[in-house]
């Protein structure tokens, strides 16, 4: 029987905010060992169709440094997450519930849990009033 339970969840993580850091401290608390998959420049160009305000490798020192994260590693595509979850050997995948439904198809290697999203923040919001000033 493993002795440890690693936990893995993957963001973007851009421009860090307390939603990022809650969905953190929530996922640590489901286990042993957290693991945080950083989306990839590349990535957020071909998804979101812009770069990130911060670059891959300052979103991968940001979230490293975080208490409760022992490892990170870049998250280069979308459909790999099956091959990290085992890389891994994740026993419980976290996403916000923004992402509710998507993953259930790793539920044959792990457990998925969805948290609930911190209301009211996102990088998205926050890029938005610091370029309009209100
Ligand atoms: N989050 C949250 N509350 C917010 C904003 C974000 O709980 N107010 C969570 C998201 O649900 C996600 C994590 O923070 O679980 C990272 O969010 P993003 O940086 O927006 O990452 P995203 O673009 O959703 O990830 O494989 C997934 C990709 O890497 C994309």
């Amino acid at each position: 029987m493993p002795t440890s339970s690693t936990v893995i969840t993957f963001g973007t993580f851009d421009v860090f905010h307390v939603g990022h850091l809650r969905v953190i401290e929530r996922a640590a608390a489901l286990g042993d060992r957290l693991v945080v998959g950083v989306s990839a420049d590349a990535l957020n160009v071909s998804k979101k169709g812009r770069e990130p305000v911060f670059s891959q490798d300052e979103r991968l020192a940001i979230v490293g440094a975080l208490r409760w994260v022992d490892e990170v590693f870049v998250e280069e595509s979308l459909e790999l997450k099956r091959d990290y979850i085992v890389a891994h050997g994740a026993r419980t995948l976290v996403m916000g519930d923004d992402w509710t439904g998507k993953f259930d198809e790793f539920e044959d290697i792990c457990q998925v849990v969805y948290l609930p999203r911190t209301p009211a923040i996102s990088t998205t919001a926050i890029v938005e009033k610091i370029s309009t000033g209100s």
